[in-house]
C-alpha cells in the first residue's frame, strides 16, 4: 500500500472534483490536485480513468469516480477527524442517506443534462428541452425548500457529506437562475450558509 497523498483530477477547481476538494479541506486531509483538459484529454489522463471524468480519484493504487461515492467514503473512513456522516446506529443514518442519494440521482443527472444542452452547440433543443429540466428541478427543489423550513441541513442539526454534494449542485441551478428567491426563500438561505463556511472561503470553489 502506498503512503502518497491521494490524486484529485479535475476540469478546474469548481467542478463536481469541488466537493472532494471541500470534503477533504473539512477534514483536513492533503492531497495532489491535477487538471485535466477534458476536451482533449492527454493520454496519461485516459489511463487513469478511460471516461476521464471529473472528479476522479487515485489513492492507494485504487482509482474511483463518483463525487458523492469518493465523499461518502472518505468521509466515513476519516470520521474521527470530523463527523460528517452519521454512524450506521444513528437514528439520522436513513434520512441523510435518502437525501445523499436524492440530490445525487434525481438533482445532479437534471444539471448534467442541462449543461450538455446549454454548450451543446443546438440552440433548438436548448430552447425545447429546457422548460422541462426547470420544471423537474423545481419540483425536485420544492420538496428541500419544505424540508429546510425546519432544519438547518438536509439530515437535521448537523453539517453532513450530503449537505456538501446538495450545496454544489444547487449553487450551480441558482447561478443559472432556475431557483427564484421568492419561492426558494429557505434553499438559498442554505446555501448562503453553506457559502459561509471557512472551508468554502478557503478554498474558493464558488468564487469562478
Ligand atoms: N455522477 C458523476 C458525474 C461526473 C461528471 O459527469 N462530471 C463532469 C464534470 S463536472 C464530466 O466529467 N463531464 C464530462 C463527460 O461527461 O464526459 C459524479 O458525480 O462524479
Amino acid at each position: 500500500m502506498s503512503d502518497a497523498k491521494p490524486r484529485l483530477y479535475g476540469y478546474f477547481k469548481g467542478d463536481r472534483s469541488g466537493r472532494v476538494r471541500w470534503l477533504f479541506d473539512e477534514l483536513g486531509i492533503d492531497y495532489d490536485s491535477e487538471f485535466v483538459d477534458f476536451r482533449n484529454p492527454a493520454p496519461e489522463h485516459v489511463a487513469v480513468h478511460p471516461l476521464v471524468w471529473s472528479p476522479t480519484l487515485v489513492a492507494q493504487g485504487r482509482t474511483q469516480i463518483e463525487s458523492a461515492a469518493i465523499c461518502l467514503h472518505w468521509a466515513e473512513t476519516h470520521r474521527e477527524r470530523v463527523n460528517l456522516v452519521p454512524a450506521e446506529t444513528d437514528a439520522t443514518r436513513g434520512e441523510f442517506l435518502q437525501w445523499l442519494f436524492f440530490v445525487s440521482s434525481s438533482l445532479d443527472p437534471l444539471h448534467l443534462q442541462y449543461m450538455w444542452l446549454k454548450f451543446g452547440g443546438d440552440p433548438a433543443a436548448l430552447e425545447a428541452r429546457k422548460p422541462g429540466i426547470v420544471a423537474m428541478v423545481q419540483e425536485r427543489c420544492e420538496v428541500l425548500e419544505t424540508l429546510l423550513k425546519s432544519r438547518p441541513y438536509l439530515a437535521g442539526e448537523r453539517f453532513t457529506v450530503a449537505d456538501i454534494v446538495a450545496g454544489t449542485v444547487l449553487s450551480w441551478f441558482q447561478w443559472d437562475e432556475f431557483l427564484p428567491e421568492a419561492k426558494y426563500p429557505a434553499l438559498l438561505a442554505y446555501t448562503a450558509r453553506l457559502h459561509a463556511r471557512e472551508s468554502v472561503k478557503r478554498i474558493g470553489i464558488f468564487a469562478d
